[in-house]
């Protein structure tokens, strides 16, 4: 019997060995590359949180601690660790474990998640309902790079930091969305990963002035202080103290060791706290750790090299056809931009952002800004298409009466995966479209 046929619940990892823990970890790679294989998924972003998956289910409390996973997608190491391990070939199909997180599907998926950035919102307002109630327990929400750059990221961010609640947020860095990152939040990580200077420079002045013998016990005060002024000089800033959270890291997100202990360490505080965590998308994916190639792949493909087994004969997709039809509008029109939201090869609009990279604005996981950016380009001449899926549009929704319809600025909105989605379920069905663009005033809705 594997290690992991042993877990039914996170329990039973708090009794394992470090070397265990480690064979455990290279058990559930093997069964996420198998399974996935039959069922199709998200396989990367689990594949590089496998460790932290282990080391958050090892030292917190769990189910009584809460851990708040963003977006969802990563959650199959956390499913085969939360006694989901013998339905996982049910994933994704009809009556079967939810790509994604369910509250009623496990006591452990504490928030439903299937859209990106709700987790420090969502874990700000459970910690703030523990400290209502009276109660004890920990919350960490652990959120991707891609998703930090959304605007309701920060504004969890910004609302937890200065709350003084006992709240850990678990910053997993592979520097990929589902494409590679973009914009000044993945600059900023980036640097901070390149330059883990200062973090190695600040524990050795506490541990310097905290032995300092007693004729120098005074300069403790006066060594902080120029600490304190040193810290925007040594890292290229400090986002995340300045917004009020205590910062750890860069950590590797594959070293077990270096995962327990900070977390261990980190668990017993009580103020709001940032863990910045190194991983790699796709780790341990047999033909090699390509972030955005294996961020989702398709049932029935070949585990060794990704490649599906059945290449379908039928007409090409929607996404396909309109992709080219959008770089051939481009070629006439010259005052065409298009938007994407994090999403080049989900939409079709690769082809445009090559042909055309001056008209081609990728703003991240941003619809909402990605909409009012838009409408921004209407006002100076140029026709924005608005690239973005039916389901994540949801969230620009005031952008489009407010900021669009409100001032009759044409703007198209092309919203792929309408209707039923199948495998993504619930939070990726396209359902609502048609209802909310009707009622928007002036909106021309057509769908083919
Ligand atoms: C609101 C919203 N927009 C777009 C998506 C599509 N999407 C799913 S995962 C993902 C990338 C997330 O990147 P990150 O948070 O860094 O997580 P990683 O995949 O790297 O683990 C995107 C854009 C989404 N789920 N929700």
């Amino acid at each position: 019997m594997s290690i992991l046929e042993g877990i039914n619940s996170p329990a039973d990892l708090r009794g394992l060995s470090r070397d265990e823990l480690r064979t455990l970890a290279q058990d559930m790679r093997s069964r996420l590359i198998d399974v996935c294989s039959r069922t199709g998924g998200h396989i990367g972003a689990g594949l590089g949180v496998v460790e932290l998956t282990i080391a958050l289910h090892t030292v917190f409390e769990t189910p009584k601690d809460q851990l708040v996973w963003d977006v969802g997608h990563q959650a199959y190491p956390h499913k085969l660790l939360t006694g989901r391990n013998s339905e996982m070939e049910s994933l994704r199909q009809e009556s079967g474990l939810s790509g994604f997180l369910k509250r009623t599907e496990s006591e452990y998926d504490t928030f439903g998640a299937g859209h990106a950035a709700t987790a420090i919102s969502a874990a700000l307002g459970m910690a703030a309902g523990r400290d209502v109630l009276g109660e004890q327990f920990k919350v960490a929400a652990i959120i991707g790079d891609g998703s930090m750059g959304s605007g309701l990221a920060y504004e969890g961010l910004n609302n937890a930091g200065h709350s003084d609640r006992d709240i850990i947020v678990v910053l997993n860095d592979n520097e990929m969305s589902i494409a590679p990152n973009v914009g000044a939040m993945h600059k900023y990580l980036t640097s901070i990963q390149r330059n883990p200077l200062y973090n190695r420079l600040r524990s050795r002045i506490g541990e310097l002035v905290d032995n300092a013998p007693a004729p120098f016990a005074g300069v403790s005060t006066l060594v902080r202080k120029w600490e304190e002024s040193m810290k925007s000089l040594l890292t290229p800033g400090v986002l995340f103290e300045e917004l009020g959270f205590r910062y750890f890291g860069p950590i590797d997100g594959h070293d077990l060791d270096a995962l327990l202990e900070t977390f261990t360490a980190v668990r017993a505080m009580n103020t709001p706290r940032l863990v910045h965590v190194i991983t790699k998308k796709g780790k341990g994916f047999p033909a090699g750790d390509h972030g955005e190639k294996w961020h989702a792949l398709p049932p029935g493909h070949d585990p060794a090299t990704g490649k599906q087994l059945a290449v379908s004969t039928a007409n090409p997709a929607y996404t396909t056809v309109y992709g080219k039809g959008l770089a051939e509008l481009g070629e006439e029109r010259k005052d065409i931009a298009v938007i994407t939201a994090a999403m080049p090869t989900g939409t079709g609009t690769s082809p445009f952002a090559t042909a055309f990279p001056d008209r081609f604005f990728d703003v991240g996981i941003a619809e909402g800004h990605g909409v009012t950016f838009a409408a921004g380009l209407a006002t100076r001449g140029v026709r924005p298409i608005v690239t973005i899926y039916s389901t994540f549009l949801q969230r620009g929704y005031d952008n489009i009466i407010h900021d669009v319809a409100l001032q009759k600025l044409p703007v198209v909105f092309a919203m792929d995966r309408a209707g039923l989605v199948g495998e993504d379920g619930a939070t990726h069905m396209g359902l609502y479209d048609i209802a909310y663009m009707l009622s928007v005033p002036g909106m021309t809705v057509a769908a083919p």
